[in-house]
């Protein structure tokens, strides 16, 4: 008798925690404690015990009527006043909440976060510029002369004569050099704007620049610490590759390549049957450069370098197509 009470009374206490309308506690409140109820038939039996063990079980049965009594009173206090609520607010409150979308960097913004980071950790502070120039900051000081094809109306945004965007972060290095002696060591991260558009070239994307300039800057530091940044961002096990090229900026200059990220240097598609992939133009500030801004030449040397923020992280996640990142497709941009 004492064990079916107290098995009752567990049968109903959860019945009761799991209830969410007014109505189902109207049901539980019948079946145990109706008049067919589980506890009032149970109860009904009492007379068949031995009389010795009638007190203990009736004492017993009237504290878990009780319980129960006030479980369904406790919860439909609750459940009605949550009911009542509902309807004066037109609320159902059962239902889950809205889930609050969370936002996320976008990708652009994470690598060139991430470029910026491996700089900063070798010393290179972060420098910014207006992304309206002049002719001056963006192409003279640069060393590069009026006929440069740099500078056909193809390639460059002008806003008048002399006004342009910017199409380089370089003017950041030129105006930081106007206002620093050496030694400096600084990257300009920013947007940069051509005229070009196909499914390698959005009209305005996003450049990281570097310069350090100081006493004794050679070749050597230039390939330790750019070999260093490839292999934070891609690898420690990826193949780097300097090539001779030209900037009017630059002499000597080059231009960086990696083992291609898609065959491994096998040759395919994506890095023309080579096995390598360009990442990155470099080299000795050009003495013109340092003229212009007014450094000796005989006392300073530094190296610059330059990349597309768009080109390292579609190699880094194998995008081929760099329009992704500017149509705003929430499924291609939730990646990252
Ligand atoms: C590149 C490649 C090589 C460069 C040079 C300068 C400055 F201002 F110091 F002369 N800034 N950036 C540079 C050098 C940029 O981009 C492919």
């Amino acid at each position: 008798m004492i064990d079916r009470l107290k098995e009752i009374r567990e049968r109903a206490l959860s019945a009761i925690e799991a209830v969410s309308t007014s109505e189902d506690i109207d049901k539980i409140r019948t079946d145990f404690l109706g008049r067919k109820g589980a506890l009032t038939m149970l109860l009904r039996g009492l007379g068949a015990i031995p009389p010795d063990e009638r007190p203990k079980a009736g004492q017993l049965a009237n504290a878990i009527k009780g319980e129960i009594e006030e479980a369904l009173s406790g919860k439909s206090g609750i459940l009605s006043r949550g009911e009542a609520a509902s309807k004066i607010a037109g609320l159902d409150l059962t239902l889950p909440g809205r889930r609050r979308p969370v936002g996320s960097l976008h990708p652009v913004t994470q690598v060139m976060a991430e470029i910026a980071s491996i700089f900063r950790r070798m010393g290179f502070a972060v420098a910014i510029g207006p992304e309206i120039e002049s002719d001056f900051y963006n192409f003279e000081a640069l060393n590069i002369p009026s006929d440069h094809p740099a500078r056909d109306m193809q390639d460059t945004f002008y806003v008048d004569e002399k006004i342009l965007l910017r199409t380089h972060t370089s003017p950041i290095q030129v105006r930081t050099m106007q206002r620093c002696r050496p030694p400096l060591r600084i990257i300009a991260p920013g947007k940069v704007y051509r005229c070009d558009s196909d499914v390698t070239h959005t009209p305005m994307f996003h450049q990281v620049e570097g310069l350090m300039v100081d006493r004794h800057v050679t070749f050597a530091d230039l390939k330790g610490i750019l070999t260093y940044f490839i292999q934070d961002i891609f690898g420690s096990d990826t193949q780097v590759r300097f090539r001779p090229s030209f900037f009017p900026f630059t002499e000597p200059s080059a231009e960086v390549d990696i083992q291609c990220v898609m065959c491994r240097g096998a040759g395919c598609r994506v890095c023309s049957r080579t096995g390598w992939l360009e990442v990155l133009g470099a080299g000795m500030v050009h003495p013109q450069v340092f003229r212009n801004v007014g450094y000796d030449t005989e006392e300073f040397s530094g190296f610059a370098f330059g990349l597309g923020v768009e080109r390292i992280a579609m190699l880094k996640y194998g995008i081929d197509d760099i329009r992704l990142f500017y149509e705003n497709d929430l499924r291609f941009l939730n990646q990252f």
